[in-house]
């Protein structure tokens, strides 16, 4: 079902249109309400009448995740604080949070995008939505929460965590769709498989997952263990949260509400726009937010853009799915290195478990990536020589995808931390 037939399904040159008008409204509105902003167009000599369409875009300055830091906490919001019904925060690895906020209107737009979402996921109101998003600052539960009202689906809001009872409620309420991140869903297959619990009968069907980066290998890897589609969600705080976009049932591309969310991809170095179809850091302008619109946000989210139609009738554009971010790229001697390279090659040995860590280190003045991966109870030895044969196998095949040489280290099942939320794969002890 398409939630939003109008605005999901409409012409490109009436998104066109529709963009470039709420685009117009809302320069203005920074302009005149945000003295960041005011100040940033006024040292480009550019003025709010000066920007008429969507093509324009290239002239507006850039915002970054420092500008929202270096206005912590409320800085760069457009509206009075009276406006303010809700703020979320994402919390970031160092220094002070970001701190999102969004005025009643935000809170219906957000409600929308996911209600979109959840609807292009192949969910509807005869579903139980178990969300196993955090609740709290983090967008993920109260964003996945409020679209699933909205589309009358019969929420459970359980919040992540809290294995044992995960089990339990997916059981006895007969949850149908599960939303979280792909990596606790994988831990919560692993805890069915040791509980006894055999995910086919479950009437679990659907799971709406996202908030961290997973490679189709991964995909995989739960569609199998749970016996469900897995749909991917994209969003980030600094924009709404969740909905930003997400895959239709077709599973090949992520579309995006491109009537809140106008999508730009650059070249991260030179900070030109790129051919849409290459590979680029994504940018996005909020062109109907209220609380805190922000002019072509740079999210760090390497992908690239499909203007293709998409057979399930939607015109938005997609988004390829989004492996990498550009600060999460491991400079390895040299050669650049994603986890998500390291994280397909390892599900597709039989051998090796979806659980891995990536250790990073500086030996002298050389860089070191040592892959801890865990390795599946059957194919564990206690004969040294079938062991190193093993991590022959994986570091040949590792190698031979990275270009650099790695140091594997097999671990026994259970051995990785596991996740509840966003997964922390990367140890990079360079910068500790
Ligand atoms: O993670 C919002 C969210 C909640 C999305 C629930 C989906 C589901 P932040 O905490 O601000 O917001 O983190 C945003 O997470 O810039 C991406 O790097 C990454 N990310 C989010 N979704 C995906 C995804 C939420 N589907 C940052 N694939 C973003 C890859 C994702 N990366």
């Amino acid at each position: 079902m398409i939630w939003n037939e109008p605005q999901e399904c409409m012409s490109r040159d009436n998104m066109h249109s529709l963009q470039s008008r709420r685009l117009q409204d809302m320069v203005s509105r920074v302009y005149h309400n945000v003295a960041f902003y005011r100040k940033k167009m006024q040292e480009l000599g550019l003025e709010p009448g000066d920007i008429k369409l969507i093509d324009d875009l290239p002239k507006l300055p850039f915002t970054t995740k420092t500008d929202l830091r270096d206005n912590y906490p409320f800085g760069l919001f457009a509206v009075p604080k009276s406006e303010i019904v809700r703020v979320h925060a994402s919390s970031g690895t160092t220094g002070k949070p970001t701190v999102v906020g969004y005025t009643r209107r935000d809170v219906d737009m957000f409600s929308e995008v996911v209600a979109r979402s959840l609807c292009s996921a192949g969910a509807s109101r005869h579903d139980i939505i178990q969300i196993a998003y955090g609740y709290g600052l983090f967008t993920g539960g109260l964003g996945l929460h409020y679209g699933s009202e909205k589309i009358g689906a019969t929420v459970v809001p359980i919040s992540g965590g809290n294995t044992a009872k995960q089990l339990q409620l997916l059981q006895d309420f007969g949850s149908t769709v599960l939303a979280c991140t792909p990596s606790y869903a994988l831990y919560l297959a692993e805890s069915m498989k040791e509980a006894g619990i055999d995910p086919q009968e479950l009437p679990l069907r659907l799971g709406i997952f996202g908030a961290e980066p997973w490679t189709e290998e991964m995909r995989k890897a739960i569609e199998e263990a749970l016996s469900i589609k897995a749909i991917d969600i994209f969003g980030l705080s600094e924009i709404i949260g969740p909905g930003v976009s997400c895959e239709c049932e077709n599973q090949n591309g992520l579309h995006i509400a491109e009537d809140h969310f106008v999508p730009e991809i650059i070249d991260p170095s030179s900070l030109d726009p790129i051919t849409k179809e290459n590979t680029g850091e994504l940018v996005f302008t909020t062109v109907t937010k209220e609380a805190l619109p922000l002019l072509r946000y740079r999210t760090r989210d390497l992908t690239s853009l499909n203007y293709e139609a998409c057979s399930c009738g939607r015109t938005t554009v997609r988004m390829h799915k989004c492996t990498g971010r550009s600060d999460d790229m491991l400079i390895i001697r040299g050669v650049n290195v994603f986890p998500s390279q390291v994280e397909s090659v390892l599900l597709e040995l039989r051998e090796t478990m979806p659980h891995y860590l990536l250790i990073v280190d500086r030996v002298g003045a050389l860089d070191t990536l040592e892959v801890q991966v865990e390795v599946d109870d059957q194919y564990f030895s206690d004969e040294m020589t079938k062991l190193e044969a093993l991590s022959r196998k994986i570091k040949h095949a590792v190698e031979s995808v990275l270009g650099v040489s790695v140091k594997i280290k097999l671990v026994e099942h259970k051995t990785i931390q596991r996740s509840e939320g966003k997964a922390q794969r990367i140890i990079d002890k360079r910068k500790l």
